[in-house]
């Protein structure tokens, strides 16, 4: 139910500020679960930066390096505004959800866990909330346990509180999932987590751009994103974590930045946010990333929800309509802008081959949650994600493709080789 203020979004001006749509035909981006395209206000937000006050933050006296500081440091506030943090020193910019998940696996993860104990995951997960966990695992000697999913692909809730037990010192898991587009009951889980003593890390890359997420409503532990997924540049992430959480972390990363005082043998560090942020940071994406979330908020995160639930229904419809087609997941209202589905005789990849020469972007392949595919029990599928920017046209030049590539591959079959999967 849309709130009093709700606004819907107007589309057409939308797809105006992404320069990429100015092509004729335009592109069909269905492919923002892996990236987003860029809108012009926070492109034009970086070129000033480095037009006009192209500068090292942090350091320097003089006025276009304070310029930055405080461009930097804006983001930071937008970023806690946008997921409700109560400090901006609870935002540490990162690269990406891999390097703010791997950030706690090392630093809490180090700290806290021993041999013996044990992390909870999902079926669901990205390699990025699964990788580090192994690594954890392995370097502590703990091991890692899976809650499973039902057919239709919602997390199997009724398993949790048998896989809590006095060992679990820590639950990870997505809040969307890049495949299935499964929305995880996460306010249920985090409070189930939380009564078995165990601290809990969203991976929220496929959440924070496309619906408002409270991190403080959530009372979640740790909260990972990455600025690519919501209209920002590359090379920026955020984590957000408890302030008494953070604060206890030993640094992650060493170097420029983060320390108060180095003698030749020790160092003392500096406080919150600096403490995680070695280095130079990503000056110029950081502010883009600001941009990123002003452009979306002025859209509307709920706006965009609705007008991503619309096109996921009239998607799910059509697409049923298509022979021979498998859709993966749950039913439209479960699940956020997200379609992965397969075609009886066309491998993925070809898929997303013949889609592409008709100008339809689709991402086809594992999308790094191996253990889901297997689960599923298919190597790849071909994956259509839709976000602000997308129209029923484009959902209708996705239908067309794939109908074109059922005739292409019928016409080839016979003189096609063997194919590898890649
Ligand atoms: N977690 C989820 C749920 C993701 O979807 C992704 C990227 C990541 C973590 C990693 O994000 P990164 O910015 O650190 O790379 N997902 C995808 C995808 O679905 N297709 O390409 C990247």
């Amino acid at each position: 139910m849309p709130t009093a203020n709700f606004r819907p979004l107007d589309v057409e001006a939308i797809r105006k500020d992404f320069p990429i749509f100015a092509s004729t035909p335009p592109l069909a981006f269905l492919d923002s679960a892996s990236s987003t395209q860029t809108p012009h206000p926070v492109v034009e937000a970086m070129d000033r930066y480095y037009d006009t006050y192209r500068s090292n933050i942090h350091r320097g006296i003089y006025r276009i390096s304070e310029e930055a500081t405080e461009q930097y440091e804006r983001a930071r506030q937008k970023v806690a505004k946008l997921i409700n943090a109560q400090r901006s020193r609870q935002i540490i910019f990162t690269r990406n959800t891999t390097e703010s998940i791997n950030l706690v696996a090392y630093s809490w993860g180090s700290a806290n866990i021993r041999e013996g104990d044990e992390i909870v995951l999902t079926v669901l997960e990205h390699h990025s909330n699964l990788v580090p966990w192994q690594l954890l695992a392995q370097r502590t000697g703990a091991t890692l346990r899976f809650l499973e999913m039902t057919d239709e692909g919602l997390l199997d809730f009724t398993q949790l509180r048998d896989l809590l037990t006095e060992k679990t010192k820590l639950v990870a898991l997505t809040h969307v999932s890049n495949v299935l587009g499964t929305i995880t009951p996460l306010q249920s889980i985090i409070e189930t987590a939380h009564a078995a003593g165990a601290k809990v890390v969203v991976d929220a890359a496929q959440s924070v751009p496309h619906f408002r997420v409270d991190v403080q409503q959530l009372d979640c532990d740790f909260l990972a994103f990455s600025g690519h997924k919501m209209c920002g540049p590359t090379g920026v992430g955020v984590l957000y974590g408890k302030l008494e959480l953070l604060q206890e972390m030993p640094p992650f990363l060493g170097g420029g930045s983060m320390i108060r005082a180095v003698e030749r043998d020790v160092s003392t560090y500096a406080d919150l946010p600096a403490k995680f942020e070695a280095g130079t940071p990503s000056i110029a994406e950081a502010i883009g990333l600001g941009h990123a979330v002003d452009y979306l908020t002025h859209a509307g995160l709920e706006a965009i929800h609705v007008h991503e639930q619309e096109l996921l229904k009239y998607a799910h419809l059509r697409l049923q309509d298509i022979e021979g087609i498998t859709l993966y997941g749950p039913a439209p209202h479960q699940k956020a802008g997200v379609i992965a589905f397969n075609i009886a005789g066309i491998h993925p990849h070809d898929i997303a081959g013949i889609l592409d020469t008709q100008g339809v972007a689709i991402r086809a392949g594992h999308h790094c949650a191996q253990p889901l595919m297997h689960k599923l029990g298919v190597i790849a599928t071909a994956r259509a994600s839709f976000y602000l920017y997308n129209t029923t046209e484009d959902v209708e030049r996705l239908c067309d493709g794939l109908r074109k590539a059922q005739t292409l591959m019928t016409r080839t079959k016979g003189h096609e080789k063997p194919r590898r999967n890649r």
